[in-house]
């Protein structure tokens, strides 16, 4: 699994950075990423770091700097205020956006309008500044939330029924087809996928029923025990953050022809239950226990798909995963125990 990876960083540093197209990317490319403060926002900084230059990747959030995000450019800026988002990308002649901030499916049960606000008014600003200042590209995150209660549960696939049961799924299978609109209606070349539940290490989880099988590895170290707010047996799609931060730079790297859909790619990894992950867990700790007390969440993870098809973004794309959960977990408490 380490050749695996190690072929990963390759694959987006040493390699690209030193052909000579990539030299001219470079020169040419100046990438906004909104909501760089969340999970998968800090490692996809990272990720374009490697391939653009520090220099070309503006990180942006509502909140102050964190962490790694310090070491780079960085705007701190509300996504909602249209005329400061114009503003920036003149300003800074930016030519892709990766836009990122939501509020994700458990915070936004908590506030529907709110969440409803944010989530599309923020992306219709994007797409309006997509086409008004002509960017090259946008990249937009959808989920499997877009799918609800009747889509069918077993390798749910890229073409199906959609009913999303929370406000966050309703704003994501909204935003798929606003994306696909400016696509058809006005040549923005606007890509996304639908990510399933994403699990890192390096920041704290932000709000979504996918996040047990996040915290479970923090509390597993420090409490040798867990309790989880889903059933043993829920089983949802999920995806290592590595894998996740590929599969997008692969989507946006793509040449446009081969994105054939301009809704949202389903796109796959995993899937398991909390008991196999604590089972998984408990290989590397003996002692490590979890106890079960599902809450409102449980319902959300019940109108999910349990495993996703995602032979369109393989076949369109070449999407390949390279981490399963056992070598998922062992990642994560290594990297875990050393910091
Ligand atoms: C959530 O749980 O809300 C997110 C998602 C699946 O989009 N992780």
């Amino acid at each position: 699994m380490q050749n695996y990876k190690s072929a990963a960083t390759i694959h987006a540093s040493e390699i690209l950075i030193t052909s000579p197209s990539i030299q001219q990317l470079m020169k040419k490319t100046k990438i906004l990423l909104i909501g760089a403060g969340g999970q998968l926002g800090a490692e996809l900084t990272q990720g374009l770091w490697k391939i653009y230059g520090q220099q070309n990747v503006i990180a942006s959030d509502i909140k102050d700097a964190q962490g790694i995000l310090k070491e780079g450019p960085y705007e701190k800026f509300d996504v909602m205020q249209r005329d400061k988002l114009f503003e920036l990308l003149k300003r800074n002649e930016i030519t892709q956006v990766y836009h990122l901030a939501a509020l994700l499916s458990a915070t936004g049960e908590k506030d529907p309008r709110w969440a409803w606000k944010l989530n599309m008014e923020s992306l219709l600003f994007v797409l309006e500044a997509a086409h008004e200042l002509k960017l090259h590209k946008v990249y937009w995150p959808s989920s499997i939330a877009a799918f609800g209660p009747t889509t069918p549960k077993q390798n749910t696939p890229q073409d199906t029924i959609m009913d999303p049961a929370t406000v966050y799924g309703i704003t994501k299978l909204a935003g798929e087809l606003w994306c696909e609109y400016y696509f058809r209606r006005y040549g923005v070349d606007v890509r996304s996928l639908r990510y399933p539940g994403l699990i890192g290490w390096k920041t704290p989880p932000g709000g979504g029923t996918t996040d047990y099988a996040v915290d479970i590895y923090f509390k597993a170290l420090k409490e040798k025990k867990y309790e989880c707010f889903l059933s043993p047996d829920t089983y949802l799609p999920m995806m290592y953050m590595d894998d996740a931060v590929k599969a997008t730079i692969d989507l946006m790297e793509a040449p446009a022809e081969k994105v054939k859909v301009r809704t949202s790619y389903n796109i796959s990894a995993m899937s398991f239950c909390p008991a196999q992950i604590a089972a998984t867990i408990k290989k590397h700790l003996p002692d490590f226990t979890i106890t079960y007390q599902p809450d409102f969440r449980q319902s959300i993870a019940d109108s999910w798909p349990k495993s996703i098809d995602d032979t369109a973004a393989r076949k369109d794309w070449g999407w390949q995963h390279q981490f399963g959960l056992e070598e998922m977990t062992t990642d994560i408490l290594k990297n875990l125990n050393s910091v």
